[in-house]
């Protein structure tokens, strides 16, 4: 009998899984096939393990792990066990993971072996009861320790509001802020875009994207799983074999780098994709050329949709017929389509107030799939939202007549390469406390694999003259290498207005041809 005020994530998509447990549920890029019965037992033993460290109700497990199914198994089990599931960027360098672990102040971190000796002193330093091990090959003390425990576990029983997971989002300031979401959160978000994106009892999904973001871990994952689809999962991007796996799926998901890769590649034909019934594109802006390039070239007509780790997916170009927006079913190339059913959009002025339809301005959203806030951050917590509970997503946008939302420039100063999100601030900061440096700025730039990526000009201290091979080389120590500026200038000073801002628009003007010439 299901408790009908359950909403713990983990068993509603194992009541999703298929009635027969020996069929395979995910394939390997390495050859390896796991079953359902494998991810249910593997899981049960990791919850069985993480419950005999009698941990107190919210407490985190902190996980820097290559993406392996073993990795997949740990997020389930966390859930499963009534836990916070903390993922983190396996690009993190240790003064990021040394911040994250201290705000977060986990119970568990699981680390690869071969970090695990600075990881471990960080971790203990901040109080962590229990650090395991997990490589990409199925070795590590986690699973040793797993293996003790039964493979029977009765999943914990989880409220809409109870805490499921932390994601941690760059900040504006530079100060990365921890999005704090429920299992009522993702259960909403994933049942909604399993029925909005028409998943099918034969669907298979390719899983080519890491599973430390919302991409990855949340959207393609609770899509496949609560809809009983087994999953092609690639540990690394790569183009080749995305093609050789299209013969046998139905879905893919990609960042829009994934999407020119294999445009790049010569076997991408509409034959080579005969047997795919949808792509969708997210996490950065899918141009416009890209879009019409795909489906000269294969036929198909790319998805975009459109969210944020704070709100899981918000928008998304119809899969079919939309009802609700007078039966459209074009999927516009430059929209990020229509606000998912369940997720109310406002474009607003400066005063919180809505502009006329068409108009630009920022963006609000309210819905189920909405954070809770920011762990331990009340004031920015706050500021994010209207005083009527409208979350500011910092995008600025517009909707039209008909229902599409386009995006149009963001509030805030942001670079999305590859589809990871870096904010200036953070590596101007960094940049800041180099010998020789007066003061920096970072600019996003077109670029045309990553979309974007950084350029940092440096003003030098008085009668200094920093190496900016030296500088950014410096810069790898603190910063994942994503963060990193693909090219740094000295430059005698900085364009400012007559407030003293430093004027970026001009910047990005200047060096907008750095990679695109
Ligand atoms: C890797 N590099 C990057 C980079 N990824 N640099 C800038 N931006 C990136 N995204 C660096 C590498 O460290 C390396 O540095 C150099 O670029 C070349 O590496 P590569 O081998 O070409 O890159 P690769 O490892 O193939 O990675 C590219 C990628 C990857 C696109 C496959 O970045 C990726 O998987 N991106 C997906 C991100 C994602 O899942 N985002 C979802 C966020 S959720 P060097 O110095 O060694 O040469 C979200 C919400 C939502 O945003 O709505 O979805």
């Amino acid at each position: 009998m299901t408790d009908p005020t359950d909403h713990n994530v983990f068993s509603a998509l194992r009541a999703s899984f298929p009635a027969d447990l020996d069929r395979w549920a995910v394939e390997t890029d390495q050859g390896l096939v796991y079953t359902w019965r494998d991810l249910d037992r593997a899981s049960a033993m990791l919850a069985n393990l993480l419950a005999s460290l009698k941990l107190p109700a919210g407490a985190r497990v902190a996980v820097q792990v290559d993406k392996s199914v073993e990795a997949l198994a740990l997020y389930l089990a966390t859930l499963r066990a009534g836990l916070v599931f903390l993922p983190l960027n396996t690009a993190y360098q240790k003064a990021e993971i040394e911040y994250f672990i201290g705000d977060a102040e986990p119970a568990v971190v699981v680390c690869t072996g071969a970090n695990f000796g600075w990881v471990s002193k960080i971790a203990f330093r901040a109080g962590t009861q229990a650090v395991f091990t997990l490589n990409d090959d199925r070795t590590g003390s986690l699973l040793e320790r797993a293996a003790h425990h039964s493979d029977r576990h009765t999943p914990a029983v989880a409220r809409a509001d109870d805490l499921a997971a932390i994601l941690y989002t760059s900040g504006t300031t530079g100060r990365s802020k921890g999005a704090m979401l429920t299992h009522g959160n993702l259960l909403s978000n994933a049942r909604t875009l399993r029925d909005h994106w028409g998943w099918q009892a034969d669907d298979v999904l390719v899983h080519a994207l890491p599973i430390f973001h919302v991409h990855g871990l949340f959207v393609a994952v609770h899509a496949a799983l609560l809809n009983g689809s087994p999953m092609l999962w690639m540990a690394k991007f790569d183009p080749a074999t995305a093609l050789r796996w299209f013969a046998r799926a139905t879905v893919f998901m990609g960042v829009p780098t994934l999407y020119v890769r294999l445009l790049a590649e010569p076997g991408l034909t509409p034959a080579a994709v005969q047997a795919m019934r949808l792509f969708i594109s997210g996490s950065a802006p899918l141009l416009l050329e890209t879009f019409q390039t795909w489906q000269a070239r294969t036929g198909h007509t790319i998805l975009e949709r459109y969210g944020m780790s704070e709100t899981l997916m918000l928008t998304s170009n119809p899969y079919r017929a939309d009802a609700r927006h007078g039966g459209q079913s074009e999927r516009r190339g430059g929209t990020v389509g229509f606000p998912l059913p369940g997720v109310e959009l406002r474009v607003v002025d400066e005063h919180d107030q809505p502009v006329a339809p068409g108009a630009i301005g920022g963006l609000q959203v309210r819905g189920p799939n909405v954070f809770q806030g920011y762990w331990r951050m009340p004031d920015p917590t706050r500021e994010a939202f209207t005083a009527d509970g409208w979350f500011r997503t910092g995008d600025v946008g517009q909707q039209d007549g008909r229902g599409y939302v386009t995006l149009v420039g963001r509030s805030k100063d942001l670079i999305i390469s590859g589809g990871y999100n870096l904010y200036p601030a953070e590596v101007e900061g960094c940049l800041n406390e180099l010998p020789g440096v007066a003061e920096s700025a970072v600019v996003g730039v077109p670029h045309p694999d990553l979309g974007e990526v950084g350029v940092a000009l440096v003003v030098p201290r008085p009668g200094a003259r920093p190496d900016p091979a030296a500088l950014l080389a410096a810069l790898q120590t603190r910063l994942a290498r994503y963060k990193l500026p693909r090219r740094c200038l000295l430059v005698d000073d900085l364009p400012r207005n007559t407030m003293g801002k430093v004027q970026k628009n001009l910047l990005r003007a200047a060096y907008r041809d750095s990679f695109t010439a």
